[in-house]
């Protein structure tokens, strides 16, 4: 039987977590001073043998992108924590970041004195204003106890730690759009390379990181490369926090070890809502492309769900049951990616917008002729040919979506969604 594995949420009980003394008496910051004890260059390592990936859906390695910073020559280079969480269905930083705000904190402490920044940024999406307000008071409390600011704990380190609220664009979770809108000016992806590890926040080096990625630092130091490899598989090591929602009886944030199952999942939350079956699913968010019943026991990790036809993504977990049209789903999806598709790249912003009028009419069983090959041609000619991941992921859906239910969209020609799957109050598109 699959067990779940609380690091990152296990005080998530506890009596105020999210305060220093809360987060303190659960052991907190001392993995901060046992780094401040080491060589950062062995930090840098530590990390890399974690195999730790990156939380925010791309699951690039953190060490190593750690190390793509050159060598230092003087100048400032920044740590960057992309705390922008608003892909459909993903909900495990704004969790954690209420819940135990000085978990990234430390982390921030740690991978800045790693990477030896003297500055870092935290960008919380905007429309989270509780959020930005406890993480605000977090760092105030840091600061006031000699975890931030000046010669931390004795060891003539200094780094300060601002946090930065958006304006409430999902493209700005798109890294460099976010550092862009950091600078001041409208968040729009650049063109890469030069990655943000070469040129990045004021064309300076950078590292950006997702909240997870950066949360997950602390308890590395403590326990050790090989504890942290220890759980997950080989390619993708360690816990990390799977956000089951939907039409789940216990909906909410279950951290397992990589490589767990749906099945394994379902189970500890109860199951599929009582009465219905499964009938599709994401395994990362509205941007990976949905999977079925069939794909229960596939491992969630990255490998195996790339290797099953889609992406581990950010873990978001939507469980959607026989009640559920999966065109008026995709059509909401798609309503999503083009109202926040930023419009730098024609792909993009002309496809979205085409690709919403179609699955309307499809939805309102006004489809016509050739309806399924017109979304199909204009989804193979974003898939790649996009500035960023954000038109890729508008694509995902749709497409995977007429590979397991296509009779589904064929019947968008001549009857409405609403009489085959008809809206009520559980249903949830
Ligand atoms: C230096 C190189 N750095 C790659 C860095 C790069 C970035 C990271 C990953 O998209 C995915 C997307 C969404 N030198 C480097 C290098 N890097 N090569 O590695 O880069 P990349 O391009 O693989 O991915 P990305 O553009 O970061 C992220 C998927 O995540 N996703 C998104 C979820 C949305 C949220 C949200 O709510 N905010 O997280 C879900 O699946 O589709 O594929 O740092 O610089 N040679």
């Amino acid at each position: 039987m699959a067990q779940l594995t609380p690091v990152l949420t296990a005080n998530w009980g506890d009596d105020k977590p999210w305060t220093l003394e809360g987060y303190t008496a659960s052991g907190g910051y001392a993995a901060l001073r046992q780094s401040l004890g080491m060589d950062a260059g062995d930090l840098v390592s530590m990390v890399k043998a974690s195999g730790l990936r990156g939380r925010g859906g791309a699951g690039f390695p953190t060490g190593m992108k750690w190390g793509f910073l050159p060598a230092p020559d003087g100048g400032p280079r920044y740590l960057v924590v992309n705390a922008d969480e608003s892909e459909p269905g993903t909900c495990k930083d704004i969790p954690l970041m209420l819940a135990n705000p000085h978990v990234l904190v430390e982390g921030v402490a740690i991978t800045s004195y790693a990477i030896g920044c003297h500055h870092a940024f935290i960008y919380v999406r905007g429309e989270v204003v509780h959020v930005y307000r406890r993480l605000l008071k977090a760092v105030a409390d840091a600061y006031a106890a000699g975890h931030l600011g000046k010669n931390i704990h004795g060891s003539g380190f200094d780094l300060d730690v601002t946090v930065h609220a958006g304006a409430g664009a999902y493209i700005c979770g798109e890294e460099t759009a976010l550092l862009d809108s950091l600078e001041g000016r409208r968040g729009q992806p650049r063109l890469k390379p030069p990655f943000p590890a070469v040129a990045g926040l004021y064309a300076r080096p950078t590292v950006v990181n997702n909240v997870e990625s950066i949360a997950s630092v602390p308890a590395i130091v403590t326990g050790g490369a090989d504890w942290f490899t220890s759980m997950g598989t080989e390619k993708s090591a360690g816990h990390g926090i799977f956000s089951l929602s939907g039409h789940v009886t216990r909906p909410g944030q279950y951290e397992a070890p990589l490589g767990i199952t749906l099945r394994e999942l379902l189970e500890m939350a109860g199951g599929v809502r009582e009465g219905h079956e499964l009938k599709f699913w994401t395994p990362g968010g509205s941007s990976t492309p949905i999977f079925t019943a069939e794909h229960l026991d596939v491992p969630l990790d990255y490998e195996s769900v790339g290797a099953a036809g889609s992406m581990l993504g950010t873990r978001a977990l939507q469980i959607f049951d026989e009640t559920t049209s999966v065109v008026r789903a995709v059509a909401r999806w798609t309503d999503f990616y083009a109202h926040e598709s930023c419009g730098k790249c024609t792909p993009c912003r002309e496809g979205t917008y085409w690709l919403k009028q179609v699955l309307h009419r499809l939805e309102a069983g006004d489809g016509e002729e050739g309806d399924i090959d017109t979304l199909l041609d204009v989804c193979d000619n974003i898939l790649g040919r996009a500035f960023c991941a954000l038109g890729d992921g508008a694509t995902s859906p749709i497409t995977s979506a007429i590979k397991y239910f296509r009779e589904e969209f064929e019947a968008g020609m001549h009857t409405p969604a609403s009489e085959l799957f008809p809206p009520n109050r559980s249903a949830l598109f």
